[in-house]
């Protein structure tokens, strides 16, 4: 980068850390977008005039709210709770909420700042918006869930609806706690309507939403790999994490013809030399879905090694998937990587390689997908959720799965358009950044100063 905007994105992210002090997973989110876009934003002084960065930087409106809620025994719990409401330029806020202790204004602000751009990524009329809650769903059980869901449900009901916000689930909310929220609103609110996505399919859910942030990960995986010459089929994969997202793209990469050897969550990894094939894939499923147990005990069934306390990034592999949190793949881990051999890397998680990671990995022309691309396809199949409520119609699985393929295909292109350097390399993350931002900024300077 030229020292001129060097200069102007340490300026930009002086006054950034200075308005929202000691947000540091915000920080790093925006830092990473506004080093592609600054340069970018240079040659175009309509966008600059019109402030329309600054603009995009700053949350509509952060809701924050006490849950009170009564655990098992009878005691009173307290949380607290958010829905961070970040931009609604292109459509109504969208995006999930997260139940995990470790979350933060920070984290939500970081997370509501990447949707706004993956939303618009998707080509859907989606805005950008974030939620959750600092409440640990591990231990608790099935009622003290639902408690919680509807203690939460008593405050957020107010700001959500289908035409102006429209949650959905990550880290910590799945099937079964979009059940309870939304059960709750239809007593709240007494309307039945698409206010939240990931619902079951008896009562408007869509079909493939529990797969398709996995499925379109590999979807965008397969297409970088393509667009070199290159393909899914007889790799190594390494996975990280268990949940929704690493589940399915697991399912997906062994479809396609990889061996995934390994999966994790935040006790530990696995590692299986013998491939988490079709089989072995339908155990896990029931254990973390249907049983809530530990991947150790995968280790133990199978008869493989589990590594406590560690992340599965010295495994030796050609494609790897981040699929767990935020920063759980540094420096130190991308250089192991490179020496290993890994060819690509797409980001299931959200920001889940740290700043320095994704710079290792482009300056050793790694193909690195953001996850902002290449996770984008659990809120496109919400978008398409959205869709098919407002027509109250549902899709089949095969018109679903068409759709996404196109989707990620298209988010592809795109980034291919803004992201391809003289020598042909795609910088996938300048792709993903510019061309998530340009249709927002369009609309934010077709509005005047709003
Ligand atoms: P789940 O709750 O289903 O699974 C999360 C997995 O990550 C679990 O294996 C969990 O382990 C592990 N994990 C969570 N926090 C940590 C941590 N601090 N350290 C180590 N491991 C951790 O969530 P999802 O699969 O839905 O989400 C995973 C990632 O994908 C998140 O970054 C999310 O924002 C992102 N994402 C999700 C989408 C979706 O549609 N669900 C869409 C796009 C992105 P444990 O059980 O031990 O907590
Ligand atoms: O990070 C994400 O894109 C999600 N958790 C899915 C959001 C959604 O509204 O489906």
């Amino acid at each position: 980068m030229a020292a001129n905007n060097k200069a102007r994105v340490e300026a930009f992210m002086a006054r950034l850390a200075w308005r929202n002090p000691g947000e540091t997973e915000f920080h790093q989110a925006v830092r990473e977008v506004a080093e592609s876009l600054i340069p970018f934003l240079a040659e175009r002084p309509q966008y600059e005039t019109a402030r329309v960065l600054e603009r995009m930087t700053e949350p509509d409106r952060i809701i924050t709210f006490r849950v009170t809620w009564q655990d098992d025994a009878g005691q009173v719990r307290v949380n607290r709770a958010w829905r961070v409401q970040f931009n609604n330029a292109i459509g109504p806020y969208k995006g999930g909420l997260r139940f995990h202790p470790a979350t933060t204004q920070s984290v939500l602000k970081f997370l509501g700042f990447e949707q706004t751009l993956k939303n618009s990524l998707t080509g859907l009329p989606m805005g950008g918006a974030k939620g959750g809650a600092n409440f640990n769903p591990r231990g608790k059980s099935e009622a003290e869930v639902m408690r919680f869901c509807q203690a939460m449900m008593r405050e957020l009901h107010r700001h959500i609806g289908p035409d102006t916000d429209v949650p959905a689930g990550d880290i910590g909310v799945g099937a079964r706690e979009i059940g309870f929220l939304f059960g709750a609103y239809l007593r709240l609110a007494n309307r039945f309507t698409g206010v939240f996505t990931g619902k079951a399919l008896a009562f408007g859910g869509s079909a493939l939403r529990p797969e398709a942030t996995g499925y379109g990960a590999v979807y965008f995986l397969r297409e970088m790999l393509a667009a070199s010459r290159d393909e899914v089929a007889g790799k190594t994969a390494v996975v990280s994490g268990s949940g929704n997202v690493a589940l399915h793209a697991i399912e997906k990469l062994t479809e396609f013809g990889a061996k995934v050897v390994t999966a994790s969550d935040s006790d530990g990894f696995i590692h299986d030399a013998h491939g988490i094939d079709t089989e072995r894939l339908a155990w896990l499923k029931d254990l973390k879905q249907a049983r809530r147990g530990r991947v150790a005990e995968y280790a133990e069934h199978f008869g493989c090694e589990y590594h406590e306390g560690a992340r599965p990034w010295a495994v030796p592999c050609q494609l790897a998937l981040p699929c767990a949190t935020e920063n759980e793949l540094d420096d130190a881990d991308a250089r192991g990587m490179v020496g290993n051999g890994v060819r690509a890397v797409a980001e299931g998680a959200n920001m889940p390689c740290t700043g320095d990671a994704v710079r290792t990995f482009t300056a050793n022309r790694i193909l690195f997908g953001p996850g902002k691309a290449a996770n984008a396809g659990g809120v496109t199949v919400s978008g398409l959720e959205q869709s098919q409520n407002a027509l109250r119609i549902a899709w089949s699985r095969e018109e679903v799965d068409a759709r996404l393929q196109r989707i990620m295909g298209d988010i592809h292109e795109k980034c291919c358009a803004d992201g391809a350097g003289a020598d042909g390399f795609v910088d996938y993350v300048r792709g993903a950044n510019i061309a998530g931002f340009r249709k927002v900024a369009d609309a934010l300077l077709a509005y005047g100063a709003v």
